[in-house]
């Protein structure tokens, strides 16, 4: 059996070096020197590009040194740059690599070091997750107050002791529920994927403390608080997660609940990044 994804181990040698030459790329295409703030936008917060701002420039994410084609069907592959209003310059990285595409993580987290190259100071790590308070229906926006790292890996490499107290900034959770004060906060599990857990793992997450479970942005927002940014993490509950609710987990009904959830989340995000 082959399966259908092309998976292209080319190593970041220097991922700090390839960080800068992608920073470079980047202002040289959107003619925007300096990028205040990083966005990647996961399952259902696709729409919310569209109203940060003015789109400066569009170029595709796999053009820039370090980065590959999305590999998620409903993720966007372009990388913006986009004007916010009040002057600000927001950097929209379109395509996020997962640590299940086997790529390693400093594909992972290549996106945040180029964010922090091209001068960003705010990282908003958005995905679409399973949830497990039932109370939280498809389509719930939850502001990540923590996470645990069940990947196994880092995205640090050597003797880096970075310290992860507040990594999702209690400033920025604050000027979330400023826009919005009926946000929830939770706790987001990364498993790695690519299969959804067990309804076993799923009972694991909940007893070790986590509300949200999902198969991204924890490895991203280690690198992004490694490169001195402050991180903003946003969920889309997109279903239940497996055990907590009757039915079985499926691929398309995650599109079809972050599709439905789209426009009302992404006009959340671009109010919250407007008063970042
Ligand atoms: I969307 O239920 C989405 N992503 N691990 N579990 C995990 N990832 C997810 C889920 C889920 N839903």
């Amino acid at each position: 059996m082959t399966y259908p994804h092309q998976v292209n181990t080319q190593a970041l040698d220097n991922p700090f070096e390839i960080a800068q030459q992608a920073a470079e790329f980047i202002a040289k295409r959107s003619g925007v020197e300096r990028h205040d703030i990083a966005l990647v936008l996961g399952s259902g917060w696709g729409g919310a590009a569209d109203l940060i701002g003015e789109t400066v420039a569009e170029i595709p994410a796999h053009e820039v040194p370090g980065f590959f084609a999305p590999a998620v069907e409903g993720h966007v592959g372009l990388t913006r740059s986009i004007k916010i209003e009040g002057g600000k310059h927001a950097l929209v990285l379109g395509s996020r690599t997962h640590f299940y595409e086997g790529r390693g993580v400093r594909a992972v987290a290549h996106g945040m070091r180029t964010a922090a190259a091209a001068g960003a100071k705010i990282a908003v790590l958005t995905n679409g997750c399973g949830g497990l308070n039932p109370a939280w229906g498809p389509g719930q926006p939850v502001l990540i107050r923590d996470h645990i790292n069940l990947t196994a890996a880092s995205p640090l490499e050597g003797a880096t002791f970075v310290d992860l107290t507040d990594l999702y900034s209690k400033r920025l959770r604050d000027i979330a529920h400023s826009v919005d004060d009926s946000l929830p906060e939770g706790v987001y599990c990364q498993f790695r994927g690519p299969h959804y857990e067990t309804p076993a793992e799923v009972q694991m997450a909940k007893t070790i403390g986590a509300d949200l479970v999902g198969m991204s942005t924890t490895l991203e927002a280690i690198a992004a608080r490694e490169a001195g940014m402050e991180v903003l993490g946003i969920s889309l509950v997109t279903n239940l997660a497996a055990g907590i609710s009757e039915t079985a987990l499926s691929h398309e009904e995650v599109i079809e609940a972050g599709k439905a959830a789209g426009p009302r989340i992404s006009r959340l995000l671009a109010q919250i990044v407007r008063q970042l």
